[in-house]
């Protein structure tokens, strides 16, 4: 039998929580041979409920989970950590200014770095769901030093899967038929979902979707970046299960590869690639295989991809700069 592999969860207690653990421990993040402890990290108000939800866990029986550990002390739930999701984080609330949004943050991700790189495994693989995702990867990255850059990763699969799931709509065509879409910079409203790398049933998505550069501006691009608020308005709640189902696609995909002839998308450190400033937290087109990732490269940019991945990346590097000024990295 294989060694558990040891999975810390932040946020346990909140609603991504809710839907992520079950399918952890059920073999949908590593795989349906590989057992798995779990750590629970939450503050001190939400330590109630994470104990509820690590209750419900031992009351599945899952043959794959082994232990279950619920703390609010971050050395001990990353203590071992081969992969972390860190899903809890500071919401912005009505009246908050940004840079008080990114200091709350700050007080989260800056200390759960420093925890990673004293205690996690040599191996941790870090997803950072909470938002703002890519500036709070980006802080917990540069407070774990000892820890190579590229382990620290932001999710855009879920605006990833929307694009798919809306391209696969508007072509008449199942999901598997869609690949090769990306999101390009920040999991904001200036993201760039891009279309015109992407295939359907093999040709050019731009054509299989009709060739309408309207579509595409005034609907398709809208319809990913602003998904979110929408599934707030309707639902009347924010993504939950969308999110935790991505969390698993991001980091099953990191671990197990891409398909031959796809990529996904995945926020990562630029090494300069595309003119995304290297250091950055930036999504980027990538393979993956045997648990390391690639950027796909030598895409060729028209000026409208150019334009809208340059507008994300400045945001981007804006929130870099004010996490820099308030001292956070
Ligand atoms: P909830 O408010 O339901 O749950 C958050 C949980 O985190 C709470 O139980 C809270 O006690 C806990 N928490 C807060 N600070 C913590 C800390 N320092 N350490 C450990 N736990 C802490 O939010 P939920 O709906 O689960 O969303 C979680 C985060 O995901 C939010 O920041 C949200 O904005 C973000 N999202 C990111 C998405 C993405 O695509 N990257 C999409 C979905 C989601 O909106």
């Amino acid at each position: 039998t294989r060694t558990p592999v040891n999975v810390t969860v932040t946020g346990a207690a909140g609603q991504i929580g809710y839907a992520l653990l079950f399918r952890i421990a059920s073999g949908h993040l590593l795989g349906a041979d590989v057992p798995v402890n779990l750590r629970l990290l939450e503050i001190p108000q939400g330590l109630k409920a994470g104990e509820g939800v690590a209750m419900e866990l031992d009351d599945c029986a899952f043959p794959l989970l082994r232990d279950i550990t619920v703390t609010d002390q971050a050395n001990v739930a990353f203590d071992g950590a081969n992969v972390a999701l860190l899903v809890g984080a500071r919401p912005r609330t009505a009246g908050m200014e940004r840079g008080d949004l990114l200091s709350a943050n700050g007080g989260i991700f800056g200390p759960q770095g420093k925890a990673i790189n004293d205690n996690a495994a040599d191996d941790i693989k870090v997803l950072v769901v909470g938002n703002p995702a890519n500036t709070n990867a980006l802080i917990a990255q540069r407070n774990a030093p000892d820890v190579p850059a590229e382990r620290f990763t932001a999710m855009t699969r879920l605006d990833h899967n929307r694009a798919v799931a809306q391209l696969a709509k508007k072509a008449g065509v199942t999901v598997e038929d869609v690949k090769k879409v990306t999101i390009w910079g920040n999991h904001s409203a200036t993201q760039y979902p891009d279309l015109f790398h992407a295939e359907i049933s093999g040709k050019a998505a731009f054509d299989a979707v009709g060739a309408d550069q309207e579509w595409v501006e005034k609907f398709f691009i809208p319809k990913v970046a602003k998904r979110g608020a929408e599934i707030i308005e309707v639902r009347g709640a924010s993504s939950a299960a969308s999110a935790a189902n991505a969390a698993i696609d991001h980091v099953h995909t990191w671990v197990n590869g891409t398909p031959e002839g796809d990529w996904t998308s995945m926020g990562i450190v630029s090494d300069g690639s595309y003119g995304v400033p290297a250091g950055l937290i930036s999504s980027f087109p990538v393979t993956t295989k045997d648990g390391k990732f690639e950027i796909v490269q030598g895409l060729d940019l028209s000026e409208f991809d150019r334009k809208r991945i340059d507008a994300s990346v400045a945001e981007l590097a804006e929130e870099r700069d004010a996490v820099q000024e308030l001292g956070l990295i």
